[in-house]
């Protein structure tokens, strides 16, 4: 049977946890073999294992930040949302953030700010940063809002709190869409699911900022539609190495090299692959094949696993598993509080 709203809310959230936390392990290595990466999650089963709790990183901090706001504020408030991020670098600024966005957490301390958007786009010489810190903490905006208009826009402004160049506001506007056609079940149908956020898309980065960005960094026309492309051939193969994956999609650090490879992940892992265990479900497949690409995989597994989380629902994510994450039972606890944000929320459409 299909996931109850309310576990696959908990599922996002938490598998976005899970993801971050066992992503930790092998942020920016290059080659990650398989072998590892199965060794690394089957030692979080073993009961003797003296090496504790795995501690979520930025990817995650900031998640709870965008959770936390949308509730108390029922509903996005950009100068408590950023009051909030800033508070967050105070208090554990050794989280792992980039090395960017730092300038503009300490920025957004500032009381004397009026303009909460103007330190994020002093980022890099004004153009402002394209990294995936505004898409690794989409997910709730999700679960706060039920349109996809609404979760269009609001993702894209949490976003720009910190990252005001295109590409990175429209990689979380895609993570956002992702999960939230996620939580409709829409995975049921992958090259639907595809094929609905290339459209999505197509429309986002039809404006003047998107298409003059992605001229002057030299990238493709519609950069995002183009990954989307590429995802959807790659999902017509009959088989895809990681090091395709790799060339086609990325695994870096920018929104561009990683939220549509995060997508991938998620479809590929719909059905079992080889090299991965028989014994592990689609969520379990989804947060191995994540870690195997290498590069960002910290925030890879985190995205990819909100995505999953939405569509399998919380009973997919072992508990084995959870029990070595720092963090797992907060995320499940703001996932029911959104549930009954969302519920009580008049739709738009
Ligand atoms: O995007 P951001 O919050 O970083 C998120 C990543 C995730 O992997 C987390 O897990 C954590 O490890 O960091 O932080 P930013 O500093 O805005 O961007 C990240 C990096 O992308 C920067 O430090 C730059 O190296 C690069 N970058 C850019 N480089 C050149 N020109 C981002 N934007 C630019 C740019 O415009
Ligand atoms: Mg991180
Ligand atoms: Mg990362």
């Amino acid at each position: 049977a299909p996931a109850s709203l309310l576990s696959r809310f908990r599922g996002a959230l938490v598998a976005a946890v899970l993801g971050d936390c066992v992503g930790g392990e092998f942020e920016g290595a290059e080659d990650v073999p398989l072998d590892r990466v199965l060794q690394h999650l089957s030692g979080l089963e073993d009961e003797t294992r003296g090496d504790g709790i795995l501690q979520y990183s930025d990817d995650t901090a900031m998640t709870r930040c965008v959770a936390q706001s949308l509730l108390t504020r029922m509903g996005f408030d950009e100068q408590d949302m950023a009051r909030s991020f800033a508070k967050e670098y105070s208090l554990a600024p050794g989280r792992g953030y980039g090395s960017g966005v730092i300038q503009v957490l300490r920025k957004l301390a500032s009381p004397q700010l009026s303009d909460v958007f103007q330190p994020a786009r002093a980022q890099f010489g004004g153009r402002g940063s394209f990294g995936n810190g505004g898409a690794m903490r989409a997910a709730p905006f999700a679960l706060a809002f039920r349109s996809a208009a609404d979760v269009r826009r609001y993702a894209r402004f949490g976003a720009m709190l910190t990252h005001s160049c295109s590409l990175g506001y429209n990689g979380a506007v895609l993570q956002a869409l992702a999960v939230h056609l996620s939580l409709q079940g829409d995975l049921a149908l992958p090259q639907k699911f595809i094929s609905k956020l290339i459209s999505e898309m197509e429309e986002v980065e039809n404006d003047e900022t998107s298409r003059s960005d992605a001229k002057v960094l030299n990238l493709a026309e519609f950069p995002y539609c183009a990954r989307l492309h590429r995802v959807k051939e790659l999902m017509e193969q009959n088989s895809v190495s990681i090091e395709e994956v790799i060339s086609e999609l990325g695994n870096g650090i920018a929104a561009l090299e990683s939220v549509p490879t995060a997508i991938f992940c998620v479809l590929h892992c719909l059905e079992p692959r080889e090299g991965l265990p028989e014994c592990y479900g689609g969520l379990e497949r989804t947060i191995a094949y994540s870690l195997a690409l290498g590069g960002d995989t910290d925030t890879i597994a985190c995205m990819a696993g909100a995505i999953a989380g939405a569509h399998y629902g919380i009973s997919a994510i072992p508990q084995s598993w959870l029990k070595s994450c720092e963090g797992a039972e907060e995320a499940e606890h703001l996932a029911e509080r959104l549930y009954k944000l969302y519920n009580i929320t008049q739709s738009e459409e």
